[in-house]
Formats: C-alpha cells, structure tokens, sequence
C-alpha cells in the first residue's frame, strides 16, 4: 500500500502519523507551503483523507480531490466532514467510536466533580500561598444533584451510568424517547434544564443541536444550575454564556471544547465558577493509541477490499 496517497490534515498523534507513514505516501498538509499548488499537484494520488475534530474535509476540499475514495476521521464526531457531499460522490466515511467513550465520560464526571467543589481553585489557593491565611470556602456537593444529559448515545449513557454511581438522579432529552432506558425523558431541553441541577452536552454537533444552548436554556437552568460541556464548543451560544457567568445567572460551567477552539473567551480567565480544559476528552495514551489503530485499520481493510472496522457512510 505504499503508493496509496493519504492526506492528513493537521498534527493529531504521533503515533498514527508513524503508523501511517509506514504503510501508506503520507502527506502532510500542514508542511505544505502552498496548500491549492500542493493539492492542484497531488490531487491524483490522493486516495484517502485523516481528519479530526480540528480539520475535516469540507466541499471544497472533497471537490478538489478527484481520485478521493476514503475518509478516516480520528474521533467519534464528524461534524468537520461533509457527509451529504461524501455520499453523493461515493466517499466511504470511517470514525473512532466506542474506545474513547470511557474516558470522556470519566472527564465529565471530573468536569462536574471540578466544577462544583471547585478543586482547581483548591490548588491554586494551595500554591498561592492563600491557605497559611484561612481556609477554603464552602462548596457545593455533587453526589445527588440531579443530573440531565443531552444526548443519550454511548458517551450520554456511560456519563450517566457514572452518575448513578454518585446517587444522581438521571433524566435526558433526545429526538425521541430512548424504549430501552428507564430514565426520566424531556422532550425538549428547555424543560430537562428546568429540572435538574447539573445540565451536560453529550450530544453529536448537527444543524439541529448548534447553540441548543441557548439564553432561554441557560436562564431555565438558572443561579443554582451548572453546565457541562464534553460535546463541542458550538452547541453553546458562547457568547450568552460568557454574560450568564459573569452575571451569576448560572452558578458555573466545566467547558472541555469551545466556539473558537485554541481561542477561549478572556472573560473566563477571571472567573472562578468555570472550569476549562484544552479539549482532553479523549486524551489518553491508550485511548489515542487505540483511536489510531482503528483509522488505519479502517485503511487498511478499505485498500484490500475487506469490511471496514467502523463505517458511517
Ligand atoms: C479528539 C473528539 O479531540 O472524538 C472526537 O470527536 O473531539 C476527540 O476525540 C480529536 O479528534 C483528536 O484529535
């Protein structure tokens, strides 16, 4: 496989990229100094293009690629690939689900665990000497408070068993009632944010789920209510919630992904009821390593005809 060109659209890993480069012509379009002479160049070659969360493939690159045959992105969320365009040009469409659920999942509960008894604002107290003064202020408990998912796919139920495990009362909303689940079912977010105590995006990123929250849902969670975010940063009207913090119209939020992402709204800097972290859900050595294995895999079983490991289109 060797002559098969791949096209890998930003630094993601660096054991994939070794993985890659061994069995298939990578290149990297981040090395490139030119990107239209580059693609104008090699748009021949390339069969196959690894996206991530960070950089897909579009129209116009899809379009730009006439010899494109496979698209492996290397996360569970396709919302950087143009599916609509893939399966109108028969473009197979491959992402990395199931081995990374385990650990977004145990970075939500960190995330709530974080948010609510404040413990990065605990070390930096610790480190800044403050304790020798006094101690800590009071926090709010998590085990118990009532905890509304949106999205109840692998990552919402894994997030949710979890949450059982610290007596939280689950509900959820989805398109539709999940027959196989007993937890409460809203129907719409507005009013699953009424009801619980902590509200979290567990939910893929779609035109129909982009700023689902929104001033309304984060006025109906209200001062008590915290916000939780392991999905993607537009699912939040950042801006709306950026004012409700400031405000104290929430009581605070643990944000993994963002709008504008390495960009985070400075506003937050300041504040101590949010919790932001570099987007890390998946961000383990084993959980990376084995999001790796399922790409090339997924290459590989393409390029020889086999059944691909983990297909969407
Ligand atoms: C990654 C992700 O951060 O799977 C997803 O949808 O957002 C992540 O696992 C990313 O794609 C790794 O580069």
């Amino acid at each position: 496989m060797e002559s098969v060109g791949v096209l890998m659209m930003c630094p993601m890993n660096s054991y994939l990229e070794h993985q890659l480069s061994t069995r298939f012509n990578l290149y990297r379009i981040w090395t490139v100094p030119h990107k239209p002479h580059f693609l104008k160049t090699h748009s021949g070659s390339i069969r196959a293009v690894v996206g991530n969360a960070t950089a897909g493939a579009d129209r116009e690159l899809i379009e730009s690629l006439p010899a494109l045959e496979i698209v492996s992105s290397f996360s569970v969320g396709l919302d950087k690939v143009d599916l609509g365009c893939c399966k109108e040009r028969g473009i197979r469409v491959t992402n990395t689900p199931d081995v990374l659920t385990e650990d977004v999942a145990d970075l939500a509960i960190g995330l709530m665990l974080t948010t609510l008894r404040k413990i990065c604002e605990c070390d930096r107290y610790v480190r800044s000497g403050l304790w020798k003064k006094g101690d800590f202020k009071l926090t709010t408990k998590f085990s118990g408070k009532k905890v509304g998912i949106i999205g109840l796919g692998r990552i919402g139920t894994a997030i949710a068993k979890r949450a059982e495990a610290f007596n939280c009362p689950i509900s959820y909303y989805s398109q539709s009632k999940k027959p196989e689940s007993n937890y409460k079912y809203f129907p719409s977010v507005i009013e699953l944010a009424s009801d619980c105590d902590i509200l979290v995006v567990a939910c893929p990123l779609t035109e129909e789920t982009r700023h689902i929250i929104n001033r309304e849902v984060i006025d109906a969670l209200g001062p008590k209510g915290y916000l939780i975010n392991i999905g993607r940063g537009p699912h939040i009207d950042e801006p709306e919630l950026v004012s409700a913090l400031v405000e104290g119209r929430i009581a605070g939020a643990g944000l993994d992904v963002f709008e504008n992402e390495p960009h985070v709204p400075e506003e937050l800097f300041k504040l101590d009821n949010v919790v932001l972290l570099p987007h890390v859900g998946s961000g383990t050595v084993e959980t990376r390593n084995a999001m790796a294995d399922l790409v090339v895999g997924n290459l590989e079983a393409h390029f020889s005809k086999k059944p691909l490991l983990t297909p969407v289109v």
